[in-house]
């Protein structure tokens, strides 16, 4: 037997967007259901991202996200790189008139999600299976699902989000040669640990050594996360504890410091991989997230996609369900693509300057050198990654209109010359993002000093 229902929005995925999606749609009065093929303790405990945009965390605040993200994440005003056997600081506040990042857990934003979305009375599935999409080409698409339990779900939407990460239906389910893609692998991956021991530096150790890349991030005042390049294709048997703590401690090394090491609680390797699927729409069905697009995780981009994606969403959502107007639901896309393939680039070009390419010579590497002296010594070079690391546009929720912006640029008006609205150089892509922020007032970062 099928059961038959109705909603507004159909949401398959209960990663961060999925779950951030449905309450920015229940802010604005829109019923969704969230259908996940996982386990809810199995969502909250996935060990993944940390670090947080400014503009993300504003936009948490503002969405009523925010209580204990403020009381137990460690704000950060910048980061080390370390290359040669030298670490230097860079200071993001300084270079960037006053932005920051946050280290907060992605296992504690889908926990508040989860938490807050259960509490409003909202539905969530978990543990569904054989997910489909269908009625695509119509205006009243259709999410099924196998409940935990056993009975088929048939529900009749307005639309549906595919937020259902890299492995998800939603993407294929386009109809054939709609979606391009655009991709490129990496010949690395990452080891990453959680480790019960207090974190050895304040703020994160980005390092680039001839072995192979280090980070050192944190979780809390008192769990460090620390990654290591591994070849593609590492099994993760050959890294015994003690094998982990001695190349950490030899690639990280610098004089007078010390790493300490503690209990390694979990250890995983994840493959690096840049992807990107557009357009993110067809008719009603709409990706967000790591459902469209993949960045390797140097740039700690990912989850920040993911949530101004359904950011923008929500937003093109509401004005097509509540008004009936398909402008944002159009711009929607382009909008978002806009973001994604800076954030790619930036993703990118972190990843090429501090991992070592198994396939590259001395050239290689010493253009890897030559570029990070220049990004530790002109203020232009750090600024460049500075902006970018905080979050570029800079992803801003508008209080009084309670609404979610995508800033187009970073700079007030005369900062950069040539991009003010309405210039000819302004291209498609930004006079869709345009178009997605209506007539309203946009607010203005800080500029660059
Ligand atoms: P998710 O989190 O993958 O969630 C998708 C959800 O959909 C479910 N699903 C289905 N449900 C129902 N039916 C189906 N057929 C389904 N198929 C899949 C899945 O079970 C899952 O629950 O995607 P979302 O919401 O788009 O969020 C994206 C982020 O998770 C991801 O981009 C980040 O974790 C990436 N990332 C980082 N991003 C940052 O912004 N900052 C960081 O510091 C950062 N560090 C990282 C990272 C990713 C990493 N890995 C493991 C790839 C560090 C690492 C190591
Ligand atoms: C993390 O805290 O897991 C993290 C931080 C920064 C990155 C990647 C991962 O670039």
């Amino acid at each position: 037997m099928t059961v038959t229902s109705r909603t507004q929005v159909g949401i398959v995925g209960a990663g961060p967007a999925g779950l951030l999606l449905s309450h920015l749609l229940a802010l604005r009065g829109i019923d969704s259901i969230v259908v996940e093929n996982r386990s809810r303790a199995y969502c909250e405990a996935r060990q993944r991202a940390g670090l947080l945009e400014a503009g993300t965390v504003e936009l948490l605040r503002t969405v009523g996200l925010g209580d204990r993200m403020d009381a137990e994440g460690l704000e950060h005003g910048g980061i080390y790189l370390q290359f040669e056997g030298e670490r230097h600081h860079l200071d993001f506040r300084d270079l960037t008139g006053g932005r920051w990042v946050t280290i907060y857990a992605q296992t504690e934003i889908v926990k508040d999600l989860i938490g807050t979305r259960l509490a409003a009375g909202a539905t969530i599935e978990f543990e569904v299976s054989d997910t489909e999409v269908g009625e695509l080409d119509t205006e009243r698409p259709v999410l099924r699902f196998t409940d935990a339990e056993g009975t088929r779900h048939e529900v009749v939407c307005d639309a549906i989000a595919g937020c259902d990460g890299f492995h998800g239906i939603c993407r294929d389910s386009m109809p054939p040669g709609l979606i391009h893609v655009a991709e490129r692998e990496y010949p690395y991956s990452w080891l990453g640990i959680l480790a019960s021991v207090p974190p050895s530096t304040d703020e994160l150790i980005y390092c680039r050594h001839e072995d192979g890349f280090a980070l050192h991030t944190m979780r809390t005042p008192q769990v460090s996360r620390l990654y290591l390049q591994v070849p593609a294709d590492e099994d993760i048997e050959a890294w015994s504890d003690d094998r982990i703590w001695a190349e950490l401690k030899h690639r990280l090394e610098v004089p007078g410091w010390e790493l300490k090491e503690g209990h390694i609680s979990e250890k995983a390797i994840s493959p690096m991989r840049s992807f990107v699927a557009s357009p993110m729409r067809y008719r009603r069905l709409f990706l967000a997230g790591d459902a469209a697009h993949i960045v390797p995780p140097t740039g700690a981009k990912g989850l920040n996609l993911a949530l101004a994606d359904v950011t923008v969403l929500a937003k093109a959502l509401s004005s097509l369900l509540k008004d009936g107007h398909a402008g944002l639901a159009d711009a929607y896309s382009d909008a978002s693509l806009t973001r994604v393939w800076r954030a790619t680039h930036f993703s990118w070009w972190m990843t090429s300057m501090l991992h070592v390419d198994p396939q590259s010579d001395q050239f290689g590497a010493e253009l890897q050198l030559a570029q990070l002296r220049y990004v530790i010594s002109s203020r232009a070079a750090a600024t460049m990654l500075a902006e970018n690391y905080t979050g570029y546009f800079p992803l801003t929720w508008n209080t009084e209109l309670s609404e979610a912006q995508v800033v187009p640029r970073a700079q007030g008006p005369g900062q950069q010359r040539g991009q003010r609205r309405g210039d000819p150089g302004l291209g498609q892509r930004e006079r869709c993002a345009e178009a997605a922020l209506g007539a309203e007032q946009v607010q203005r970062p800080q500029p660059v000093p």
